[in-house]
């Protein structure tokens, strides 16, 4: 029988949906999720030993490729001398120094264990530090499942949040509002009516969970102003964009300076760390230098930072990000002759080792051009690349990601699957 079939079966008998993350469960394109035994470079291997060409990694942290060397070493010798501690230790102060040195906006940084726990404790910092209550967000972005976060589109200019989630109160949902993103007028509109009562914009200087989408010119700086005029922090989300998109993250590529900026994924090198950090006079107001409560059991656990300190080595080499973004420019551009040649109406995006795909002729540029994707022909095409031996995210509105183990070979077998799929 089936090993994967079993696993799902007995997995739902003990497991909301049989998945730890809902992400997870194929909803976005029907059929069983894969249960993954091992995974080594770009690749994974499945319970019934089929092998795949990984294009999720981990939905960003494995971006020097599955079961890196430098990495699993670095945590094999954190193993030995202990798996907690619950006080101060060097290995924090380490990734901590490596994390202000790369990314020029931050002074001082928090490490915690998720990214919804970075931009949960990010919204609460800076409504700490301004005395505000509201925050703005955009349609289609994701910042974590805590409750501000949970909202959509209210109706009305002021687009007052509801609640995208039973469960998140009302009364918390009305304190978000959420605007469209790469819409610098309504934007302006919004702060026109509520700046003085808005503690933080939070954005995803590109967007990552609906797609892929970048920011149109002008668009974050556009943003930087709004939040100076009217004494807003800006928040730049950069869980998966930070240090995936170029080593300093969104920031550098559009050398737009946030108040602070949270970290996930790459951070850990595949161990569960998330982080918040930025401007030393707002920082400042976290437990125990402020009053703004924020802590954590495993924050800065020594393993976690073992790993994370390892990967902020590799991803520091010279040349790091050049080959990255060499091999995600040689998939997309060979993805778009693959359509091109099949006649499908396709368009993608990329920076560094991050890419979208979207079966539609026009790049998109905000939510409401996902519509006219064709998600029919995306399923189809994931299912038939999935049994080609090549795993892309299980959903339509989600990025991809490549390796740096990522190679020629590993790409030209992409698109030798893909030629085929494609057409399906
Ligand atoms: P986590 O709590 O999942 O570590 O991070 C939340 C988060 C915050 N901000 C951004 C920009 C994010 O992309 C995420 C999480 N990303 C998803 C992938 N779209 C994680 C995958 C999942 O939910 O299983």
């Amino acid at each position: 029988m089936n090993n994967n079939h079993k696993l799902f079966t007995k997995a739902q008998q003990f497991i909301p949906g049989g998945v730890n993350s809902p992400v997870r469960a194929f909803k976005g394109v029907g059929g069983e999720p894969l249960f993954i035994a091992t995974a080594k470079g770009p690749h994974m291997y499945d319970v019934n030993g089929k092998v795949y060409i990984d294009y999720i990694g981990s939905w960003g942290p494995m971006i020097a490729g599955h079961s890196n060397e430098t990495v699993l070493a670095a945590v094999h010798k954190a193993v030995d001398r202990g798996l907690s501690f619950g006080a101060p230790a060097e290995a924090e102060v380490t990734l901590a120094e490596q994390i202000c040195a790369m990314i020029p906006s931050i002074e001082l940084v928090r490490m915690v264990n998720s990214g919804t726990e970075a931009t949960m404790s990010a919204i609460r910092l800076a409504r700490g530090f301004s005395g505000r209550d509201k925050v703005i967000k955009f349609e289609g972005c994701y910042h974590g499942h805590a409750d501000s976060f949970l909202v959509k589109a209210g109706s009305g200019v002021l687009t007052l949040g509801i609640p995208g989630s039973p469960g998140v109160p009302d009364a918390v949902a009305d304190l978000t509002l959420t605007v469209p993103f790469n819409d610098l007028d309504s934007l302006s509109q919004v702060m026109a009516e509520v700046g003085e009562d808005v503690a933080a914009i939070i954005v995803e200087p590109i967007a990552g969970n609906m797609n892929m989408i970048e920011p149109v010119d002008g668009y974050l700086q556009g943003m930087r102003n709004l939040c100076d005029q009217h004494g807003s922090v800006l928040i730049f989300d950069e869980v998966m964009t930070g240090f995936r998109v170029a080593k300093g993250g969104a920031q550098e590529l559009y050398g737009v300076k946030p108040d602070l900026t949270t970290f996930g994924k790459v951070i850990g090198g595949g161990l569960p760390v998330g982080a918040f950090g930025g401007r030393k006079d707002i920082m400042s107001y976290i437990a125990p230098s402020g009053s703004v409560y924020q802590a954590g059991t495993l924050s800065g656990n020594p393993l976690a930072m073992a790993a994370g300190s390892a990967m902020m080595n590799i991803i520091s080499a010279d040349g790091f990000y050049d080959h990255l973004a060499t091999q995600t420019g040689k998939l997309v551009k060979g993805l778009q002759v693959v359509a091109d040649e099949a006649g499908v109406p396709f368009s993608t995006c990329h920076q560094g080792g991050m890419f979208g795909l979207f079966f539609r002729e026009e790049k998109a540029q905000g939510f409401t051009d996902l519509a006219t994707c064709d998600e029919a022909h995306f399923r189809r095409f994931f299912h038939a690349m999935l049994k080609a031996g090549v795993y892309m995210a299980p959903s339509a509105y989600e990025a991809g990601f490549v390796s740096s183990k990522h190679s020629d070979d590993i790409i030209e077998q992409t698109l030798i699957a893909a030629k085929n799929a494609i057409r399906v």
